[in-house]
């Protein structure tokens, strides 16, 4: 029988495939960050960024901001690349998750059927209320840090994960 992928060693992230890519974009002004409350979908009742899944013929950048407009009705006109994160689910799942950040947006934040806006101090991110693997990455991001980060989950369980720094954006 297979063994059950448990740690990042386990896995040839240079021949690894995502199911789904997705985005994640931070809005950061005046020393808070806009993060939702995600009311459907992966990650229902978390504490997250806006994002989603990448749509055909769109680039992760239009996505992000695509998103930001469906999600919580703000516009940007252009975004950072901030890093990437690697999930592989223990079910088979697998999302590749670009991080973007945005310092300027135009519009009123609303409430929409995804997702709830919170406009949330930097100092007092609610990483108990997100996902489990959110305390080890955006911590990099908001230090201007780029990173890759590769991670196992079974369902809402971080087991196991490795970030690596880099030196230069990927985008
Ligand atoms: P659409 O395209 O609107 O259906 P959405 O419902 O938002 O997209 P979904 O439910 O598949 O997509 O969730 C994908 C979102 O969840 C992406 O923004 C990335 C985020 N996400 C998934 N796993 C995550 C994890 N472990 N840590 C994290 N965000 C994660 O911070």
């Amino acid at each position: 029988m297979q063994k059950a992928i448990e740690t990042v060693a386990q896995v040839d992230w240079l021949t690894w495939k995502p199911d789904q890519i997705a985005t994640l974009l931070f809005i950061i002004q005046d020393n808070r960050v806009l993060l939702i409350k995600k009311k459907r979908g992966l990650g229902a009742g978390k504490i997250n960024a806006p994002g989603g899944k990448l749509e055909a013929n769109e680039s992760i950048e239009t996505c992000a901001m695509r998103e930001l407009q469906e999600e919580v009705c703000l516009t940007v006109d252009k975004v950072q690349w901030c890093g990437e994160n690697l999930f592989q689910f223990t079910n088979g799942h697998s999302m590749h998750v670009h991080v973007f950040k945005s310092f300027d947006y135009q519009g009123i934040e609303a409430e929409t059927d995804e997702a709830i806006p919170i406009w949330t101090s930097l100092d007092c991110i609610p990483f108990d209320l997100m996902w489990e693997d959110d305390h080890l990455w955006i911590p990099h991001m908001l230090n201007n840090q780029y990173f890759s980060g590769y991670y196992i989950l079974e369902e809402d369980t971080l087991l196991d994960s490795k970030i690596i720094l880099l030196n230069a954006p990927k985008r």
